[in-house]
């Protein structure tokens, strides 16, 4: 058995999104509810277009399950589109003049061809659908280990709360995220955000923003570091910067690390007895500023991740660019669009974090079958908490 990955096809207009998944052990129990439920959070949010209304997704699962437990195969996954008409020219017309911050220009010098349709229809965020529900289908690895993963919306255009997501907190924070209409646990930043889209509405553009994700519950020791490649916190920044329209990504302080000394940077290391039964395995630390991340392994406290979203480049008053065939300036062409995609980008980046991190499980623990990995897992965390070891693993264990 190999790592666990995944394959996305589809355009926006096309028939149906797909998402193929390799790499799952056999025997794991999978939920077509709870990434149905993922795929409708990602559909909503305060300032989406009207696309939404016209789609509801949900997942059929083509192979790779039997009877509800995955048999060891690859997983296929369908999202059908209702909106499909990419055969159609008079419902999908070429588009000659690119829009500044869309893959429009450097897909068709790329494609050589005039026609940006045919390089926007795969570059668009429509795509998060099929890896939405690859990754709520690779949380069902995580959810059998106890690590809960948890994505909320940072800021809107610099309206932003100051929440501290802890796991002591989180179910306060997941029913105040799930109330709000730009997925922030924070109603009066939430009402912030509204106001700043419903601003950028009215001026005919758009506005992104900062997501973040927390993942508690892993133990030490996921990813590593004795290959560049196989770093999680690469990985992560790969999954994360992976995503349409995202310009930044962040582990932990991030760039606030390099303007601190290293004792303000560096989260210094106890041990506590009486917490040897939780991720830490004991090793309490006061601060998190590593974001769980060290020497690309997680360290056993909550792997924290943000990102920054760049304003979606579909605007209604346009903007200053040309058209491909003539070269004469142009207003770039507006096609139905979000004003902001902010909250939705907040479940995505849940989806590939969480599906990075149960890559990363995958690879450490192994096993063809899920009661196997699941029984990997619980002997590592046994032999781990008793360090020093007195003789070899196979007879602690
Ligand atoms: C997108 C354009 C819009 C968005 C789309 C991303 O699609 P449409 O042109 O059909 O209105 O709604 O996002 C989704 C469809 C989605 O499900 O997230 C773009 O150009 O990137």
């Amino acid at each position: 058995m190999g790592t666990l990955s995944y394959l996305t096809a589809g355009e926006s207009h096309g028939p149906a999104m797909l998402a193929v998944v390799s790499g799952l052990p056999a025997g794991l129990t999978v939920n077509a509810d709870s990434i149905n439920a993922e795929l409708r959070r990602r559909q909503g949010g305060y300032g989406r277009g009207g696309r939404q209304r016209i789609e509801t997704d949900t997942v059929e699962f083509l192979s790779g399950t039997r009877a509800g437990r995955t048999i060891a195969s690859p997983v296929a996954m369908r999202i059908v589109n209702k909106d499909a008409r990419l055969d159609d020219a008079a419902k999908t017309p070429p588009v000659h003049t690119p829009r500044p911050g869309h893959a429009d220009l450097a897909g068709s010098v790329k494609y050589l061809t005039t026609d940006c349709r045919d390089t926007l229809e795969r570059a668009s965020a429509r795509e998060t659908a099929a890896r939405v529900a690859a990754g709520a289908l690779a949380r069902c690895v995580l959810d059998g280990l106890g690590i809960r993963v948890f994505g909320f919306v940072r800021s809107v255009h610099g309206a932003a709360t100051g929440v501290q997501v802890s796991e002591a907190n989180l179910a306060v924070m997941m029913a105040a995220r799930d109330a709000s209409e730009t997925s922030c646990p924070d109603a009066a930043a939430t009402a912030a955000q509204i106001e700043a889209i419903h601003k950028a509405k009215v001026e005919k553009t758009t506005v992104g923003g900062v997501v973040e994700a927390h993942v508690f519950g892993c133990p030490p020791g996921l990813g590593s570091t004795m290959d560049w490649r196989d770093r999680l916190d690469s990985r992560l920044a790969a999954a994360v910067m992976g995503v349409q329209a995202i310009k930044g990504v962040e582990i932990g302080l991030g760039f606030g690390c390099a303007g601190r000394l290293g004792h303000e940077v560096h989260d210094p290391i106890a041990f506590d007895a009486g917490k040897v039964d939780t991720s830490t395995l004991g090793f309490v630390r006061s601060s998190n500023n590593a974001g769980g991340l060290e020497g690309g392994m997680t360290n056993g406290a909550p792997i924290v991740v943000r990102a920054a979203m760049k304003p979606i480049s579909t605007l209604l008053r346009g903007m200053p660019s040309v058209n491909l065939h003539t070269k004469v300036a142009n207003t770039s062409d507006y096609e139905r669009s979000d004003i902001c995609a902010v909250p939705a980008a907040s479940v995505v980046i849940e989806s590939v974090v969480a599906f990075e991190v149960a890559r990363a499980v995958v690879e450490k623990f192994g096993g063809d079958s899920w009661p196997e990995m699941h029984d990997r897992y619980q002997r590592y965390i046994k032999v781990a908490r008793m360090l020093p070891l007195s003789g070899p693993v196979a007879e602690i264990a």
